[in-house]
């Protein structure tokens, strides 16, 4: 089974983090930032990879450290559930529209992790949570996770809906990715014979 579990524990957050890559998209994440697990739920229910993640983290100072944290470990566990990627499709895509907004992701689960964001929140918050904190997630995710990352904000003009598209947008375009293509057998999507 393709799964993996990762703990973290600094002086500043206490993480686990448990996903299976050939899952439904069944979720149980508590990480004490509301918004942020109805992201992390979403990023579970379209990806179709199970996630169960808790987070104790210094929220008296701010969401920062817990949602750059569990982002650093899902991103370990998505490369340790990934292994040597025989069989993968590797790529991965989606156009995502959620009311006024539209937003694009392009992935490559390329261990060459690169972020470009191009994605405008308008409002500085939403509910409590602190916008700039959903590039800072994506930036962990790409960076542990080995992922070249593309999320392109076409159009929108409402922050949740924004952050809840790219999200979504990202979580289709995994779940292509991660998938076994039944053409390539067990061998490594890349002609270098690595990834
Ligand atoms: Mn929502």
């Amino acid at each position: 089974m393709r799964s993996a579990t990762i703990t973290r524990k600094t002086a500043e957050t206490e993480i686990s983090v448990t996903i299976n890559l050939d899952g439904t998209g069944t979720y149980d994440n508590q990480t004490g930032i509301g918004f942020f697990d109805h992201m992390l739920d979403q990023l579970s229910r379209h990806s179709l990879i199970d996630f169960s993640i808790r987070a104790k983290g210094d929220l008296h100072i701010d969401d920062h450290h817990t949602v750059e944290d569990t982002g650093i470990a899902l991103g370990q566990a998505l490369t340790q559930a990934l292994g040597d990627k025989r069989g993968i499709r590797r790529y991965g895509s989606c156009l995502l529209p959620m009311d006024d907004t539209l937003v694009r992701c392009a992935l490559d689960l390329s261990a060459r992790p690169f972020l470009i964001w191009n994605v405008d929140l308008p409002t500085p918050k939403i509910g409590t949570f602190d916008t700039e904190l959903v590039r800072e997630f994506f930036q962990a995710l790409s960076t542990h996770g080995g992922i070249t990352l593309h999320v392109d904000q076409l159009h929108g003009f409402n922050s949740h809906h924004i952050a809840e598209a790219a999200f979504k947008s990202v979580a289709r375009a995994l779940r292509e990715a991660v998938e076994t293509d039944p053409r390539k057998g067990d061998a490594v999507p890349s002609t270098k014979g690595a990834l």
